[in-house]
């Protein structure tokens, strides 16, 4: 983004979604799917690479995508996120609620406190940063959960404004060039589909680069999203050089005068160094036809991964140029809390969130209503 970022967000992004209503409502991913990032490998934790078994679910997938039901349509994104983030909102609410059996604000129950917010995922810094503001303002007053909650929500919200900031896709560059990176599961490939999707509705040249050649399924996966949203898919067979795709895809791009690439990546490699290279050699390759591309460099976050998600920040930002994050899976995980912690922590900004696995479930991040929403206010 970094030169692009200074510019007025294109409109579009953000005014097409607000007006736009809401998409089907999906079945959430297991959370139990969640892959995990370990230092030394990047093997998946609870996934083997089936590729029959893939190839059917991106059936199904876009199978449920095409049933959309007129009803869901008039819901506003806004409840949609709510509801997304329900199970993320009922573990701190309620354990919010319950510590206010005594009336009066007093240690106990600020430790508390602090404990419910470690708990919910919003990390430590962050929970002593709120309670410690909690207790110099009310302390031994009097106050009801909904007032700590609605206090909560507006420090949060504090915390979060300064990363919620859109994509911007600066219109003098052709392409725009999106690399993608994230572990293999995170929902990288899903994220591309929709970005692709919301750009061609806003009128701009589209076009996506398969560049996760490991796996067979995983190409197809983003051809078929490519069909779906009219947009070409440069791809290449499974262990095809991943740079050498990248860069012939850039090439077409480039003839074709188009306003956006956005380029897939394998999460899963033999182990991080070979990860790492493979990353590194994108990156030089492409800047060879453009040398301030990649533009923006987007790290895919599976939320449900809690915690694990800083340590997958940390390993990517050694391997490639991170400038922004997308959180998915909000609408199926417990542990939304997390991008509060990891917006402190890192200061990426958070250009967007998947709340289902449908080509319309991607929100812009809006701090304000995210924070009320995990803290259970209207
Ligand atoms: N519920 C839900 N599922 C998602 C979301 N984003 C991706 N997924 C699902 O997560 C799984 C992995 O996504 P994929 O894009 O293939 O991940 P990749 O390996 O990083 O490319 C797929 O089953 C997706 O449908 C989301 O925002 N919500
Ligand atoms: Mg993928």
């Amino acid at each position: 983004m970094s030169e692009t970022s200074k510019e007025t967000p294109k409109k579009g992004w953000f005014s097409r979604w607000r007006s736009k209503g809401d998409a089907p409502s999906e079945t959430p991913a297991p959370e139990a799917a969640a892959p995990e990032l370990v230092t030394e490998t990047l093997e998946p934790v609870a996934e083997e690479a089936k590729p029959a078994v893939e190839e059917v679910e991106i059936r199904v997938a876009v199978e449920r995508e095409a049933e959309v039901e007129p009803e869901a349509e008039k819901k506003g994104w806004l409840s949609r996120l709510r509801a997304g983030l329900a199970k993320s909102t009922k573990r701190v609410t309620e354990s919010i609620t319950g510590l206010f059996t005594k009336k009066k604000l007093d240690q106990q129950t600020l430790d508390d406190l602090e404990d419910a917010l470690i708990q919910a995922d919003l990390g430590v810094s962050v929970a002593a940063r709120l309670v410690a503001k909690l207790g110099k303002e009310r302390f031994g007053k009097e106050v009801t959960d909904e007032e700590v909650r609605a206090a909560f929500a507006d420090d949060i919200a504090e915390i979060l404004q300064p990363v919620a900031m859109p994509l911007v896709i600066d219109p003098a560059k052709k392409p725009h060039v999106v690399l993608v990176i994230g572990v293999n599961g995170s929902g990288k490939t899903t994220t591309i589909a929709k970005l692709a999707n919301l750009y061609k509705r806003e009128g701009r040249k589209v076009m996506l680069a398969a560049g996760d050649t490991f796996r067979a399924a995983a190409v197809e996966q983003l051809k078929v999203w490519g069909d779906r949203a009219g947009v070409p898919v440069i791809a290449k067979d499974t262990g095809a050089d991943a740079a050498g795709l990248a860069y012939e895809a850039l090439e077409r791009a480039k003839a074709e005068a188009c306003d956006v690439l956005l380029i897939d990546t394998a999460g899963r490699l033999h182990n991080k160094s070979n990860l790492m290279d493979e990353l590194a050699k994108i990156v030089r390759v492409i800047r060879k036809l453009d040398a301030s591309a990649p533009h923006s460099c987007l790290l895919v976050l599976d939320a449900t991964t809690g915690q694990n998600a800083h340590a997958q920040v940390e390993t990517f930002k050694t391997m490639s140029p991170v400038d922004a994050l997308v959180l998915t899976k909000l609408d199926g995980s417990a542990k939304g809390g997390v991008l509060v912690a990891l917006a402190e922590k890192f200061k990426l900004p958070v250009v967007a969130i998947g709340v289902g696995e449908g080509i319309d479930d991607l929100r812009p991040f809006e701090a304000r209503a995210f924070a009320r929403g995990l803290m259970g206010l209207a």
